[in-house]
């Protein structure tokens, strides 16, 4: 097992994985921006570096300054958590050839699954279910207007190089094609320095369905049921839960075995998460391959029992994997609740100091964060302050217990997404289980 692990982010997690490795003996690394140097991931940790200003760009996405931490404090490997340098191949390549292990796949496995043509061309070998598209990157706008024409409007265009609804663009019609395929790439390529797009059937209404993975090094790789992340705004998370209220056990058992084939076809050896889309008719569809360890990933924790970061971190060590899946077992249910410094009704950032804090507690209450009283919420990075999570015996329970803890919560001096949370909890749709990744925006909208 590793002696020292540099953890490269910054909030939440940064907390959540200087926990794991506390348990596991393992001494941490903490590294920081100037702005952050009164966070508690650099109080908890047993060594900390300042590695550059505010800006990411110069501290939590400097590389360099980041692998020199590393060989100055002679960390044997390095986390990313999420975001940040999270899904950067370049960045796991040069951990890898600087004799650091980092803490996720290999850089193949990761470079595979970033380009989503590639995931595709993947899928298709493994016979796993994709929408009806393309395989192949879509150069002119004469063949997207075919292939859309083949498929059926409404048709996505997406980018090869995109991934988490960045850079999509929904057409309907052959007459809004050549301006959104052109937008498309020019986007792509400002984005992802990448213009190639590719085109996609539109699956009108889905739930956003994902399933927790965990590999070893040695080829084992299971899978730890599934999370319902449906309750989004603009590609942004709110509310995840565990299990999904649709998926039956026999559906489970199929989408899991898809994800396991879908890590296995590319080597995959971390923790991991695969998306797909569920339509209206209950059938599943491939969508991207997260090779991180996730903001929702408690939900599941919740109701496996599984520390994932800690197996995530016990398998970059080369250790074998400790569960069949028979071994996994999904007990009650499980909510989270991201809250965000935002305003509650137009979700603007609203940063700035907290003058009172508390937390609730009890029984199946779990809150993973990393703020306090007195502390500053900073304006340069995302507006995450907290994520509550609840687990209960029944989804109903879980909702009620998750409305307790939500009246418990005091965050004062600054906006947060506390009363958005609220009002859901108290949705007839949301109770009932009714809901698809449109139902923010129909809410919106009453
Ligand atoms: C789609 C889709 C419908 N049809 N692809 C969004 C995140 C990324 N991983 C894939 N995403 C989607 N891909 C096809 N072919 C719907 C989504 C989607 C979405 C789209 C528009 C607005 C909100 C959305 C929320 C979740 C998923």
């Amino acid at each position: 097992m590793f002696h020292k692990i540099l953890i490269a982010n910054r909030g939440e997690i940064a907390l959540r994985i200087i926990r794991a490795c506390k348990e596991l003996g393992i001494k941490t690394v903490a590294v920081y921006s100037t702005a952050d140097a009164d966070s508690l991931h650099v109080k908890l940790a047993d060594e900390s570096v300042c590695i550059g200003p505010a800006p990411s760009m110069q501290s939590y996405l400097n590389v360099n300054a980041i692998i020199s931490a590393a060989e100055l404090t002679d960390s044997e490997a390095i986390h990313p958590g999420y975001g940040f340098l999270a899904e950067n191949t370049a960045f796991a390549e040069i951990c890898e050839n600087c004799g650091i292990t980092f803490i996720g796949p290999s850089s193949e496995s990761m470079r595979l699954m970033g380009d989503k043509i590639s995931a595709r061309q993947a899928m298709i070998k493994e016979g796993i279910p994709i929408l009806p598209g393309t395989t192949d990157g879509v150069q002119g706008v004469n063949e997207a207007i075919s292939i859309a024409k083949k498929i059926g409007f409404p048709v996505i265009i997406k980018a090869s190089a995109g991934g988490g609804g960045r850079g999509m663009k929904i057409v309907h019609s052959p007459a809004a094609l050549p301006n959104a395929f052109a937008t498309a790439r020019a986007e792509a390529q400002a984005g992802f320095g990448n213009p190639e797009v590719y085109i996609e059937k539109y699956c009108q209404q889905p739930r956003h369905v994902e399933i927790q993975l965990l590999a070893d090094k040695h080829g084992n790789v299971v899978h730890l049921g599934e999370r319902d992340c449906s309750i989004q705004r603009r590609h942004q998370k709110l509310i995840e839960e565990s299990p999904c209220t649709l998926i039956t056990p026999d559906l489970r058992k199929e989408m899991g075995d898809a994800a396991v084939r879908a890590a296995k076809s590319v080597g995959y050896n971390s923790a991991g998460t695969v998306e797909f889309l569920v339509d209206t008719d209950n059938k599943f569809y491939f969508m991207e391959m997260n090779t991180r360890i996730q903001v929702e990933h408690p939900v599941t924790e919740m109701v496996t029992g599984i520390d994932i970061v800690r197996e995530q971190i016990r398998s970059a060590a080369g250790l074998k994997l400790r569960y069949k899946q028979g071994d996994i077992k999904i007990k009650g249910h499980a909510i989270e609740c991201r809250i965000n410094a935002e305003d509650p009704i137009s979700f603007i950032p609203c940063p700035g100091k907290i003058t009172s804090y508390h937390t609730p507690g009890g029984l199946g209450v779990r809150v993973d964060s990393f703020v306090y009283d007195q502390y500053t919420v900073l304006p340069h990075y995302d507006s995450l302050v907290s994520k509550l999570i609840v687990h209960a015996e029944t989804r109903d329970d879980a909702i009620r217990r998750m409305i307790r803890a939500l009246d418990e919560y005091i965050i004062d001096g600054i906006k947060t997404t506390i009363p958005f949370h609220k009002r859901i909890m108290a949705n007839k749709e949301f109770i009932e289980g009714h809901f698809d990744t449109g139902f923010l925006e129909r809410m919106v909208l009453k």
